[in-house]
């Protein structure tokens, strides 16, 4: 692929929380990806890491042109939130027409509420899913879901299940960044899904990651196509397993030879495509 400006934005304290993973891993350092905030600057400014916050709480054109102004250059625009948010649900349309007014794709990576947040919170998400129907790309997953990962913990609070879940975005979007950019994955998508796993073999990391559990039960066996990415280990045992669970589906390997002592695997399932 060529040259590619990616703007990343974090929408709200809980799209932040999420880039500032990013950040800390190191994915802003790259010379061609940005990331953003966008937020009520007394909440965002006290969350975000990121160099260039946008605030929510001016005069509503002038957010407008602080976002188109941001977005100039973007070749690929991917948005990161909480779906029930203020700021989602303020700046997703606007980013969504800005970004196709510069023919960038958009890509989600977004999360439903809670169920026992409260209505307004759920309006909003619904409103926001709406708009996100018109994004390229959406890996889309209820907040629910993150409990999945502290199975076996007594308790669990609230922040420490979004922190999982900003845990999860942020491998999430570098698995996307890497396959788009590296490899061939299209950037226009759909509706799809990503997991990811280890092991001391192709076949095992394979194996923990179709199991991952951001993976709906049945959507690898849906899938119309999905793309596989391994650290190493060109493992026939693994393609056969994946081929076993869904014949019907495209499969597109990727292997690299980083040679190190755990086999990655990672996986995109395109479940559904939007358009
Ligand atoms: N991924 C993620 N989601 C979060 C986090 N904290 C809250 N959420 C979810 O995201 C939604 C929006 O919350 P915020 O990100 O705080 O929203 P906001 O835009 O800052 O604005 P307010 O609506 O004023 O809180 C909530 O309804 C939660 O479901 C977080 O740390 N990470
Ligand atoms: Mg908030």
């Amino acid at each position: 692929m060529d040259k590619t400006k990616i703007k990343i934005i974090g929408l709200g304290d809980g799209g932040a929380r999420a880039v500032n993973k990013l950040i800390a891993a190191g994915v802003g350092l790259k010379k061609d990806v940005d990331i953003i905030t966008i937020g009520k600057d007394e909440n965002i400014l006290l969350v975000s890491v990121a160099q260039n916050n946008i605030f929510l709480n001016r005069d509503s054109p002038t957010i407008y042109k602080n976002i188109s102004t941001t977005l100039r250059d973007a070749k690929i625009v991917i948005i990161v939130a909480g779906l029930g948010g203020s700021a989602a649900t303020a700046a997703i349309p606007r980013i969504i027409s800005i970004a196709k007014n510069l023919d960038a794709p958009t890509v989600a990576f977004a999360n439903l509420p809670f169920i026992l947040e409260n209505v307004e919170r759920k309006k909003n998400a619904e409103y926001c899913l709406n708009c996100l129907r018109e994004a390229d790309t959406s890996f889309i997953l209820p907040v629910e879901k993150f409990f999945l990962f502290r199975l076996y913990k007594k308790e669990i609070s609230i922040p420490e299940l979004f922190d999982v879940a900003n845990e999860i975005f942020c491998a999430g979007i570098k698995i996307f960044l890497e396959m788009i950019l590296e490899k061939d994955l299209p950037v226009k998508i759909g509706k799809a899904a990503f997991g990811y796993g280890y092991g001391a073999t192709a076949l095992e990391a394979i194996k923990n990651a179709v199991h991952f559990p951001t993976f709906e039960e049945d959507e690898i066996k849906r899938a119309k196509k999905i793309f596989v990415r391994l650290t190493s280990g060109n493992d026939k045992a693994a393609k056969n397993f994946i081929k076993g669970i869904n014949p019907a589906a495209k499969l597109f390997w990727q292997v690299d030879d980083s040679r190190s002592e755990k086999v990655m695997a990672s996986i995109i399932a395109m479940t559904e495509v939007s358009k």
